[in-house]
């Protein structure tokens, strides 16, 4: 069929079965260049995948053109990090062709859910930073919000995570050697990007003489939203030297050294960093940071000129988001071009930075918060670091004018940290560069006022806000669970839910009614059992869906204390082995999670976990009461078979210290109940579902801050309570490891217990007990988790990312038009 897209007319790619069986075998033969006879599952994955993307494509194309013709306002996304995930069965459900297409592979002969498994995770990111843009991007795109997102095209992405005699051990993430269909390189989109050199003056202006340069050439991922919306895209930088070798070098015959210095320049798109939770302040993570950015903001400006052919309209036109202050060197940067490049008075230009940024913060520990030395920025940025320190002198006098007096105030809101070592804090640099700057959760941003951002919320009242983070309801319910999406199309009798989350609370009227009920526990069974089926074929371990499955998955740190589920577990197995024929409830503890590789506590805790699993699971005596397994290699697509499975979400950090948390919002969307402190997002799940549909315990931030106060003593907890020094004795003196007793022997005071562990042992474990007795009530259970899942609506990321585009970024959706070329 002939559709016009612009003034040409080509054939427009059909959804129905038989035209969807020729384009895959089309695209295998004429683009992947493999005889249909032949082809291997990942071949077959690939041309599918093109076929699907020409779908997707016309909407990113159409969408594009309506940007460039309502010349509206566009966000501009920056992030070091993105998991979005598989992109197949993603594209076809928002696409609506999941069934056509698993009809199409069926009539050809295809295993379709082999296939769908050959495609890689793309692990561009750590953990719920990364997710949440990912999960943003997909609501951008549906809600029709013209935005570009921009990250880093790591060759390596996060690790992947093997388990060597109980211990993490991290091997290399290849995934771009696999498959690259989905991405469109654009060569022509290839930005210098400049280190180095010295900064001289030249008829009154500053002129920097870089050192060293490298290209970045960007690669377009094409984010499809749902249904009727357009597709966005994701623009991944990759590094190139320039194909260029020193010809000096060269022509010596130093083919080698020529070849290194190529080597040196691309590394800065290399490897992605690992989320060390105090960060290391390496130059190479700098150079990566400004490699983003620098690319992005110069795409953004040349973009703004080709549209309008001037600059002085660029605040109005450009809102450019910061998650987190990984990419604050956007502000510097941006302040560089107005200034050095087109002129503008220094004044002039910081008012058009003050009207385009906005900044988030994912998270209140002083040690997370980026700083770097001031003369590792000289070096690698000199004409940057000039204009940082000139903003701050900017703004000191400012400070100076308003508050007279008061040197302490100039001292500890200065952008430079005179303390230790002089170094620049990147969070203030973007606090006072943004309009905006929101916490992740209602808890965390009011503790931002109060805590680390104290002084700038009285400088700047208006400029703090919350946005309180969500998830997408396509890939976390959509991709993740297909029982659950067969229910509440059913149940509510319409699939809106997927755009309209509230629409969750239709449900509400229905949790009591046992037909109802009855097809929840058959959902719940079958995700149970998809579950059950992974862990023998990965683990040849044998667990019974009939327990219950209690899950804590995350990255493993500290402050989430995976340590506490762990106590929990060992004096739950004490107490078996005591009292045998009490009335257990069998449960299956499940845990995954990647470690940072030099991060040595929660190594340790891994460790911990599989010593504890390997003599637990082969006692004979707890006859399968208790089950403990981790799951290797945590992914967004392990997350999908792990979460719909649960009936327990374990949301236990230290009160004040999880920004938010979006895995509590996906297991709560997917009918498990939360056991939770008062912390992050868990505060407002509590408030929807209401407190007889979750189960929280522990301290809250106030009496966290108390205990800290008074001088915290975890060994008093421990003297005053025999069942913990049990557990705490067991530990340290080797029961859990026979082979090397004193493995564990330096947790004896958990390193002085920072983040409160033994303090709030004895309120977890009482919790722990509510739960069995609560489960023992089936009809009780299954009406909490269906309360649950009708009151999770409000933390869809449609409902964040509308809350951005009115309050922060000012950009209103899409309409229908279309017209002008549109120039990607
Ligand atoms: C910084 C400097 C050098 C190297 C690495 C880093 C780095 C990288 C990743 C620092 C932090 C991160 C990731 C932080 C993160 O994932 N934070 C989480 O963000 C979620 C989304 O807002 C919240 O839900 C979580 O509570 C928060 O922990």
């Amino acid at each position: 069929m002939d559709h016009v897209t612009g003034s040409y007319a080509h054939h427009l790619p059909q959804k129905d079965v038989p035209s969807i069986k020729r384009a895959i075998v089309y695209k295998l033969i004429f683009t992947l260049g493999v005889d249909p006879d032949i082809a291997k599952p990942d071949e077959w994955l690939n041309a599918a995948m093109f076929a699907v993307r020409d779908l997707i494509t016309e909407d990113l194309l159409h969408g594009h053109r309506a940007k460039i013709s309502a010349a509206s306002r566009m966000v501009y996304y920056l992030s070091m990090e993105y998991l979005p995930g598989r992109a197949f069965i993603n594209s076809l459900i928002n696409q609506d062709v999941y069934d056509a297409y698993r009809q199409a592979f069926r009539e050809l002969g295809l295993d379709f859910d082999r296939i769908v498994d050959q495609e890689e995770d793309p692990g561009l990111g750590n953990g719920g930073l990364g997710r949440l843009a990912a999960c943003f991007l997909d609501s951008m795109a549906t809600l029709k919000i013209p935005a570009i997102a921009y990250g880093i095209r790591y060759q390596y992405g996060m690790f992947a995570q093997k388990i060597v005699d109980g211990q993490q051990v991290e091997s290399p993430d290849l995934w771009l050697d696999h498959d690259m269909s989905w991405q469109f390189p654009r060569p022509s989109r290839s930005y210098s990007i400049c280190f180095g050199g010295t900064v001289h003056e030249e008829k009154g202006r500053r002129v920097w003489n870089h050192g060293e340069t490298v290209n970045a050439i960007g690669y377009d991922d094409v984010i499809p939203g749902y249904g009727d919306a357009t597709a966005n895209f994701l623009r991944l930088w990759t590094a190139h030297a320039g194909g260029r070798f020193d010809l000096g070098d060269f022509n010596r015959g130093e083919y080698f050294a020529a070849m290194e210095s190529q080597t040196q320049q691309e590394n800065v798109s290399r490897v992605l960093y690992p989320d060390d939770s105090t960060t290391a302040g390496k130059e190479l993570r700098l150079r990566q940071e400004y490699f983003l950015i620098s690319a992005s903001v110069q795409d953004i400006v040349c973009r703004h000129k080709r549209q309008f052919g001037r600059l002085d309209t660029l605040a109005e036109k450009v809102a450019i988001h910061l998650n987190d202050t990984h990419p604050v060197l956007a502000i510097p940067e941006l302040m560089y071009i107005l200034i050095d490049k087109e002129a503008f008075p220094f004044d002039a230009a910081w008012t058009v930075c003050g009207k385009i940024f906005s900044y988030t913060n994912h998270t209140l520990m002083g040690e997370a918060l980026e700083t770097w030395p001031v003369d590792m920025l000289g070096r690698i940025l000199p004409r940057h670091l000039e204009i940082i320190l000139q903003i701050n002198e900017h703004f000191l006098k400012q400070v100076a004018r308003d508050y007279p007096g008061d040197v302490d105030l100039i001292r500890r809101v200065s952008l430079i940290d005179e303390e230790q070592g002089r170094r620049v804090r990147m969070a203030w640099l973007a606090v006072i560069g943004a309009h905006k700057v929101n916490g992740v959760a209602k808890i965390h941003s009011e503790l931002m006022k109060t805590s680390v951002f104290v002084d700038f919320a009285r400088i700047f009242p208006d400029r703090f806000t919350n946005v309180t983070n969500g998830v997408t309801p396509r890939r976390w319910i959509g991709v993740a669970n297909r029982p659950l999406t067969a229910f509440l199309d059913d149940v509510l009798e319409t699939s809106d839910w997927k755009v309209h989350l509230g629409k969750l609370h239709e449900l509400n009227p229905r949790v009591g009614d046992p037909e109802v009920q009855e097809a929840f526990v058959r959902v719940k069974r079958a995700n149970k059992e998809r579950l059950a089926g992974y862990i023998r074929k990965v683990l040849a371990i044998e667990i019974d869906p009939d327990a219950l499955f209690d899950v804590q998955v995350k990255r493993i740190h500290e402050y989430k204390r995976q340590m506490l589920n762990i106590l929990h577990i060992i004096d739950r197995y004490n107490r078996i082995v005591h009292d045998p024929n009490a009335d257990w409830q069998p449960r299956v503890f499940i845990f995954a999670g990647k470690a940072a590789s030099a991060y040595h506590a929660a190594k340790m805790t891994i460790r911990l976990i599989h010593d504890v699993a390997k003599v637990i699971n082969d006692d004979p005596r707890v006859r399968d009461l208790i089950k403990v397994v981790f799951l290797p290699d945590y992914s967004v697509s392990l997350a999908q078979i792990i979460i719909p499975a649960a009936d327990l979400s374990e949301q236990i950090s230290l009160a004040g210290t999880e920004a938010s948390g979006t895995g509590n919002m996906k297991f709560a969307l997917n009918g498990a109940l939360t056991i939770g402190t008062l912390d992050g997002a868990n505060v407002e799940i509590l408030e929807r579902v209401g407190d007889e549909n979750i189960f929280i315990f522990g301290h809250t931030v106030d009496e966290v801050e108390a205990i800290r106060r008074s001088g915290y003593d975890p060994l008093s907890y421990v003297d005053r309570d025999p069942q913990l020094r049990q557990v705490v004795r067991q530990i340290t003196t080797g029961a859990f490891s026979p082979e090397e007793l004193g493995r564990y022997a330096s947790m004896t005071s958990m390193h002085g217990d920072y983040y409160q562990i033994l303090a709030d042992f004895r309120s977890y474990v009482h919790c722990q007990n509510d739960v069995d007795e609560y489960y023992h009530n089936k009809t009780a259970w299954v009406r909490s988790a269906l309360i649950n899942i009708a009151n999770m609506g409000y933390f869809s990321s449609d409902r964040s990312v509308a809350q951005y585009a009115r309050d922060i970024w000012r950009v209103t959706a899409l309409g229908d038009e279309k017209s002008a070329p549109c120039g990607l």
